[in-house]
């Protein structure tokens, strides 16, 4: 789609890599076509709401660390007929364009379609990404079953808030949640642990809470970050840590202090009917 005459969006090219960077009255935000994610955000007068580590790789060859990479059309590790996949699906590794956008004074809309979407059609799925940006940002993934039969569908809107100080970090909105602790073998493939106090991060945290209401709130020393969402089943919760962030090349290795993943998403198990659309969407703001 042809920019020129766009008011708050220019197409600039680094290391053979696209970006969309919009300068706005309300915001400012940037975002890549690899993966059609949304890199930063930065309303007026606040810090960036997004982490991005300054090791991530943005040459195209694996997905950006940081922002708000896109699971689908699984979450975490492929299996079943998927097996051998890359972990959190295929968009975030995919190259997007613009399609769409309408632009005015209170913001900007701007809708991504695939560059290439073999991989997708041979899925027979149908999918674009649309992101709202004003004094909020809200990105929506909007999936349709074209197949015959039904589809099960995982997706997880895999957001890298950038908190500053993660040891003042807390989320109170989960307190009494029940969730599945990924970091710990258990026999029950399926044992949930309750939420027993509001939610602190003081070592690696890697769970997936069972929490479909529409809204959260992020505190920290500086600020509250209000994330709400639709279509979700469940809110993941990373953090990785030292060890864990020291062992990844892209993840600084003292970025986990300013950082926490809070993923609207959809885990528990979802068939998308045929000829059905499903939307799942996460917005964030202070
Ligand atoms: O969202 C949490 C998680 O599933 C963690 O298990 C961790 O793997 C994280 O995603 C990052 O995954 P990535 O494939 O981006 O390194």
């Amino acid at each position: 789609m042809d920019l020129k005459n766009s008011l708050y969006i220019q197409c600039i090219t680094k290391n053979e890599q696209t970006f969309y960077q919009i300068n706005h009255p309300a915001f400012k935000a940037n975002i890549s076509a690899y993966g059609a994610q949304l890199l930063s955000f930065e309303p007026n007068d606040q810090q960036d709401l997004l982490w991005l580590s300054n090791s991530a790789v943005q040459d195209g060859s694996k997905a950006i660390r940081g922002g708000v990479p896109i699971c689908w059309p699984w979450f975490g590790p492929a299996s079943g007929k998927f097996e051998g996949e890359p972990q959190h699906g295929y968009l975030r590794n995919l190259n997007w364009r613009i399609s769409s956008i309408d632009e005015n004074a209170e913001g900007v809309t701007i809708e991504f379609e695939l560059q290439r979407p073999e991989k997708i059609v041979q899925l027979g799925l149908a999918v674009k990404i649309i992101f709202i940006l004003n004094a909020q940002a809200e990105i929506k993934i909007v999936t349709t079953n074209l197949n015959k039969e039904a589809f099960e569908l995982s997706q997880a809107i895999h957001t890298y808030f950038n908190v500053e100080d993660i040891e003042t970090t807390s989320i109170a909105s989960l307190k009494g949640c029940l969730f599945l602790d990924k970091l710990v073998q258990s026999e029950q493939e399926n044992q949930t642990y309750e939420q027993s106090s509001e939610l602190t991060v003081n070592s690696a945290m890697d769970r997936v809470y069972i929490y479909n209401k529409p809204k959260l709130e992020i505190t920290t020393d500086t600020r509250t970050i209000k994330v709400e969402g639709e279509g979700h089943d469940s809110v993941i919760v990373w953090n990785p840590w030292a060890e864990s962030a020291q062992s990844m090349a892209d993840f600084d290795d003292s970025g986990y202090k300013q950082m926490l993943c809070v993923e609207m998403g959809l885990t528990q198990g979802y068939l998308l009917n045929p000829g059905d659309t499903y939307v799942l969407s996460q917005r964030f703001y202070c």
